[in-house]
């Protein structure tokens, strides 16, 4: 049986899943729910997922729900993108936490506030102190990037995913990577692959 992906291809945790299932040749159907496809606070999606976000993944009777741990099961499931040593795994571990908890929010609140809100609802002070906490975000990057060719080493791991899906985003809103040498090199090695271009890159902008 097929997994299937709910949620619509512009969010950046969506992206992250279909990256993945890419990554390791996996097949998927894809479903649009939220956005301008709406359908995420409907009565059976909430039981599916009672938050009403996306993505949320069926595979036959088991569903979950929250990206990251999407992005966990699918990898653990079909062995993508693994490595069998214990601290890497929790390397990988604590970036994918952080590409949500400290890089995801300002990425979605600048996200909110120069594209994705009515122009009369947004708020030029909040973009401009997201913009603030993500160049503060990209020196941190910057440092990690310039030890090794990838987050956790020289080659891709699961981290590399969730914190690709939101630099890319904040490429498409004009955020200047050029000033963060380390962190271009690593952007452009994402960009020769064809699971990032597919899943990320040529995905539609939000709310499609
Ligand atoms: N922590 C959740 C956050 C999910 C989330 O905030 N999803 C957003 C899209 S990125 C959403 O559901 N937005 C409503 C919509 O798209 O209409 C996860 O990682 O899955």
């Amino acid at each position: 049986m097929m997994l299937t992906i709910l949620g619509r291809k512009s969010s950046a945790n969506v992206q992250k899943v279909h990256w993945i299932c890419l990554e390791g040749n996996i097949k998927f159907s894809s479903v649009n729910i939220g956005g301008k496809y709406k359908g995420h606070e409907t009565k059976d999606f909430k039981k599916l997922n009672p938050n009403s976000t996306i993505p949320v993944l069926i595979d036959e009777n088991f569903t979950i729900y929250e990206s990251n741990s999407i992005l966990r099961y699918i990898s653990n499931k079909f062995n993508i993108l693994k490595n069998n040593n214990i601290e890497k795994e929790a390397l990988n571990s604590q970036w994918i936490d952080w590409s949500s908890l400290v890089f995801g929010i300002p990425c979605a609140i600048f996200t909110a506030h120069s594209l994705l809100l009515p122009k009369e609802k947004r708020n030029y002070e909040i973009a401009k102190e997201a913009e603030k906490k993500i160049y503060s975000i990209f020196e941190i990057l910057e440092k990690q990037l310039s030890k090794q060719n990838y987050i956790i080493d020289n080659s891709i791991n699961l981290a590399d995913i969730p914190i690709g899906c939101w630099l890319h985003r904040c490429n498409i809103l004009k955020l200047d990577i050029s000033r963060f040498a380390s962190l271009e090199k690593w952007y452009l090695k994402l960009k020769e692959r064809e699971s990032f271009n597919k899943a990320v890159v040529f995905a539609p902008l939000p709310p499609n």
